[in-house]
């Protein structure tokens, strides 16, 4: 099922992806969230002809450090794309307004100033049932949507 807000996709209109290199880079926090972000993102790369072999996962401990994480990442140019994955619930940090912003600013930086897309799939939601819809549940899985935003960027 695709969100409301993204337009529907024809997994066979995408462009060319095989030999195409991805990195998903994938926060601790909120384990169960991200998980099925990551699952979703990888499902989709393979559908789409990535081979498996050319996905890498990386683990950062919170969303804070998905900063640092695809920094190293992305400036090793290894890779034709990164995914930052990761999911802020509001009710568990008074802090989520300052993490969500220096996710999003950090995450910009870095594709204002690299070479590599970094693709940003942050979930900011103010409690765990949102986080589920979100990820796999009624509203799809937005880590399929990053999925595909790292396969359009790939071929910019
Ligand atoms: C500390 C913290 C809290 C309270 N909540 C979250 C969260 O909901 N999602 C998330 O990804 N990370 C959280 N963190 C951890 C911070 O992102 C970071 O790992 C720590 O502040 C250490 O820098």
């Amino acid at each position: 099922m695709s969100s409301a807000n993204h337009p529907s996709y024809d997994i066979n209109k995408l462009p060319v992806s095989k030999g195409k290199r991805f990195a998903l880079v994938v926060s601790e926090w909120n384990e169960k969230i991200t998980k099925s972000l990551q699952e979703g993102a990888k499902k989709l790369l393979i559908e789409a002809g990535v081979n498996s072999k050319d996905i890498e996962d990386f683990f950062v401990p919170g969303s804070f450090e998905l900063i640092h994480g695809c920094k190293i990442v992305s400036e090793s140019l290894e890779f034709d794309a990164v995914i930052a994955i990761g999911s802020l619930i509001r009710g568990e940090t008074d802090h989520f307004e300052f993490v969500a912003q220096a996710v999003a600013n950090g995450i910009a930086d870095l594709n204002a100033n690299g070479k590599t897309p970094v693709i940003f799939c942050v979930l900011t939601d103010d409690d765990i049932q949102q986080s589920i819809d979100r990820s796999g549940g009624q509203y799809g899985n937005k880590g399929t949507e990053a999925a595909i935003a790292a396969i359009k960027m790939s071929n910019f």
